[in-house]
Parts: C-alpha cells; sequence; structure tokens
C-alpha cells in the first residue's frame, strides 16, 4: 500500500473553479500519480484520472452515489431524487425507464424533429444579420425535446422554458448570479414538469406511448408504486434539459466546421451522396464529444476503506473521476489536442477510454443514457450546417475553459448569405 500523494490540509476549490477540466489534470502531473488527495468544498476529496481508475470508479460495491455530488449541483443540474442519486437494484431499475427511450427509431425521429426545426429557424434568419447559433440551437433543442418527448409546449411559452432548461445546466458549476438563477430555474421547472405528470395521470393529456412523459408519468418503482410527482418531474426533467444541453455541442460542432474545412467538405460530399448514417457525420460527432470540455468529471463517495489503484481512500471520502483529462491522455489518443474524426474510424470501443458522458454501460452503470440521442443530433445538425449558406463574421470564438460549461466566447456567430436551399 502506498500514501496517496497530494494534500488534504489546503482548499482547492478555487483553483478547480479558475480551471474545471484540467485541474485534476494538473495534479495529476504535478504528484505523477494517478490518484491524487486535495481538499474541495472544505471536505477532503480524491482525484482520479485514467481508463484503468474509471473501471474501478464504476465498481459499485466500493462506490456510492448517494450524497456523493455537492449540493449545489443537486439543486440546479440534477434535482432531487433522480436517478443519479441511485444504487444497485434501484438504480438499474430507474435506468431501464431512460434506457428504453433510445430505440434507434424513436432518436432518428428527434433528431429529423431538431433538423426540421433547425430549417424552419434557418427560413426565417435575415440575410446579412448575424445569428448566435448557440442561441439559435437552445430554442430549436427546446421545441423539438418537448414535441418529442409529449411535453406539451404552448408557443408562447417557448422562450421562457428554452431559459429555464438552460439555467438548469448553465448555472450548476457557476457563483453568483448565474448560480442563483439556475435555483429559481430549478424550482420553475420541477413545478412545470409535476404538473405535467399530474395533467397525463389525471388523463387530461394523453402523450404517446412511446413517449418519455407517458414512460415517466406510468413507471412504476420495484415495489409497484407510481413516482412521487417531484420525483416524475426530476426523471423527465433529465430528459429534457440535457437535450437542451447538446446545444452546448453543437456550438461546438459549429466551432470544428468552421477551423476544419476538411471536416465540413467531408461531411458535405457524404450529404450531397445521401449516404445512408453511421458515416463520416458520425465520426465528427464522437470528435466533438471527445475534443471539447463539457462534463468534467463525476463524483461518487466511498462505501468502505479500500485501496483505489493501490491507495488507501477513507469511507465516505468524495473521490472525483477525470472525464476530460481521460478523453485528452495522451497515451492512448496520440494527439490529442488535434481535432482528427478519422481517429474513430478503425477505434476499438473502449468504454473506459472514451468518456465524455461517463464511464462504462450505461444499463448497470451511471454512464449517460443519452449518448445515442447525443451523437445523432451533432451529426444531424453538422449535416444540416454545411448545406446553409453563411459566412462566419470576425469574432472571438476561443473556448472558455473557466466557464462551466466551456463554450466559444461568441457563442458561435454567423451570418447568412441566402435562405436555406
Ligand atoms: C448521466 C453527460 C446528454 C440523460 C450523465 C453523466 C454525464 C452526462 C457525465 C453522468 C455519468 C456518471 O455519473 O457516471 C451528458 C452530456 C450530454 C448528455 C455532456 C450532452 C448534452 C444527455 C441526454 C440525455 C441524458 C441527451 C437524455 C435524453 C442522462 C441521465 C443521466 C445522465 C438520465 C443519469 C444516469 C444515471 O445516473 O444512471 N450524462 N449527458 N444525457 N444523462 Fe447525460
Ligand atoms: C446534463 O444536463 O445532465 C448534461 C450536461 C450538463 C453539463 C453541466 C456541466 C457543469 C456541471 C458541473 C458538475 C460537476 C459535478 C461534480
Amino acid at each position: 500500500m502506498e500514501p496517496t500523494p497530494g494534500t488534504t490540509g489546503l482548499d482547492r476549490t478555487l483553483a478547480a473553479l479558475r480551471d474545471p477540466y484540467r485541474f485534476i489534470g494538473r495534479a495529476v502531473d504535478r504528484h505523477g500519480s494517478p490518484v491524487v488527495a486535495t481538499r474541495l468544498l472544505l471536505a477532503p476529496a480524491v482525484c482520479v484520472t485514467g481508463a484503468a481508475a474509471a473501471a474501478e470508479f464504476q465498481d459499485d460495491t466500493h462506490f456510492t452515489r448517494h450524497r456523493a455530488v455537492p449540493r449545489r449541483v443537486v439543486a440546479t443540474l440534477f434535482g432531487r431524487g433522480g436517478v443519479q442519486g441511485l444504487d444497485g437494484a434501484e438504480h438499474r431499475h430507474r435506468k431501464a425507464m431512460f434506457t428504453g427511450l433510445m430505440s434507434a427509431d424513436r432518436v432518428a425521429e428527434l433528431a429529423a424533429l431538431v433538423d426540421a426545426e433547425l430549417l424552419r429557424a434557418a427560413r426565417s434568419w435575415p440575410v446579412g444579420e448575424p445569428v448566435v447559433l448557440y442561441d439559435a440551437f437552445r430554442a430549436v433543442l427546446t421545441r423539438a425535446v418537448c414535441a418529442w418527448a409529449g411535453v406539451p409546449l404552448p408557443t408562447v411559452d417557448a422562450e421562457r422554458r428554452t431559459r429555464e432548461l438552460t439555467a438548469l445546466f448553465d448555472g450548476a458549476g457557476a457563483v453568483g448570479p448565474r448560480h442563483w438563477r439556475a435555483r429559481l430555474a430549478r424550482r420553475a421547472a420541477d413545478r412545470w414538469a409535476a404538473d405535467v405528470i399530474r395533467r397525463i395521470r389525471a388523463g387530461r393529456i394523453t402523450p404517446p406511448e412511446d413517449s418519455a412523459a407517458h414512460a415517466v408519468a406510468w413507471h412504476r418503482s420495484l415495489d409497484g408504486a407510481l413516482l412521487a410527482p417531484h420525483t416524475a418531474a426530476v426523471e423527465l426533467l433529465n430528459v429534457l434539459r440535457p437535450t437542451v444541453a447538446v446545444a452546448v455541442y453543437l456550438a461546438f460542432a459549429a466551432h470544428a466546421l468552421h477551423h476544419h474545412p476538411r471536416c465540413a467538405r467531408a461531411i458535405g460530399d457524404e450529404a450531397a451522396a445521401d449516404a445512408p448514417g453511421g458515416g463520416y457525420a458520425e465520426l465528427f460527432a464522437q470528435e466533438v464529444r471527445r475534443h471539447y470540455p463539457f462534463f468534467p468529471a463525476v463524483a461518487a463517495r466511498a462505501r468502505h476503506d479500500l485501496l483505489f489503484q493501490g491507495h488507501p481512500v477513507r469511507r465516505g471520502r468524495r473521490v472525483l473521476l477525470d472525464l476530460y483529462g481521460i478523453n485528452h491522455a495522451a497515451e492512448r489518443w496520440g494527439d490529442p489536442e488535434e481535432f482528427r474524426p478519422e481517429r474513430f474510424a478503425d477505434a476499438q470501443w473502449d468504454p473506459y477510454g472514451f468518456v465524455p458522458q461517463g464511464a462504462g454501460d450505461p444499463a448497470t452503470g451511471h454512464r449517460c443514457p443519452g449518448e445515442p440521442i447525443t451523437v445523432a443530433l451533432i451529426a444531424a445538425v453538422a449535416r444540416r450546417l454545411v448545406g446553409l449558406r453563411y459566412e462566419v463574421p470576425e469574432q472571438d470564438d476561443t473556448v472558455d475553459m473557466a466557464r462551466l460549461p466551456a463554450l466559444p466566447r461568441s457563442g458561435c456567430v454567423i451570418r447568412p448569405l441566402g435562405p436555406p436551399p
């Protein structure tokens, strides 16, 4: 047994907030160990990186998600009582409700809805006027995902719901007014979604049987009971919110198309040949998810005193797994800072080595169930964007790595040169 390098004496929360995506990677480099002790949010914590650490982290006999995530993230991003904080049989049962929504047909339907909404939006853009793509994408995704999920969205409410769903993920890791807006948005969104659930159960709205709203409203726990309205609301928002959050990846996709014209040409050629899905646009989507920063790290707590990669970890200690660092590990990716979709053409899928949305198996662990949606939407929007005629005006589109989530500073501004074909 080797002592864990690092120190729990000095609180490092501010340093983590200054550089949230590289904080763990830097600590690991400094100490020359993939397991480093530190202090965050006034409590001792352990930071870990690497595929081997990711595999060990997934073992729920050693780690629990109960109270693993900081309260401020639960009060905004996740909500109380949702799948993210469950363990064991209860977690697997609740998780199946989400994975059940991701059939290839249903994912393709969502991609088609997003594409149609984006085309509709593009038709309304005045030629020559700047459009902030990140903002346009959030509005498009909100409308599309509500339609797809069976959630009524009157036109007058669309802007407000877009703002609330955005605040939930945009302010979770912020400090100050952005964070407080997220807390207010959580309250408003919980009330809205609980009301949708009550109306479904009262028979006042009847979403299609294969929709998310139907699945959540009628889901039964292992004890046979329907979810409490507030819990059901949190789970319905666990479908709506992250789908709107795909706008972050879509902004990065627009950024990549601009900075790597050869990728735009390859996607355009494929679309022109009317090639079926699964081609270059999908490799591009995977590289967007690997290359750009989004979800920095995931958290769990040690169930008991244990050895992690040979280092002692005390019972109850919070352990943070470095998602961003694993996607940028030089040993695995060779040239991690290069944007190169081709690397996915013959990639052997390692569920612990490519972890943009968590590690391991989504059915048994906490890995994100929404990856098929995320990939399909990035690919569909990339295909649509390369078919539009626009110029990219001078702007600061550098990626703000100190922001949570990171974003191109300008939000990616384009100027349409003509109506969509
Ligand atoms: C879990 C990221 C999109 C639904 C997660 C986790 C991450 C993540 C890092 C936690 C993994 C862990 O704890 O080990 C993302 C990112 C997305 C995205 C960056 C891009 C926008 C989606 C979509 C959906 C979704 C589109 C559903 C439509 C969920 C749910 C969980 C989850 C329900 C909780 C799973 C569990 O605790 O078992 N996601 N996600 N996510 N994601 Fe996503
Ligand atoms: C989702 O909505 O579930 C997916 C996208 C959310 C991204 C939010 C990124 C910042 C949150 C910081 C969480 C740190 C947890 C240890």
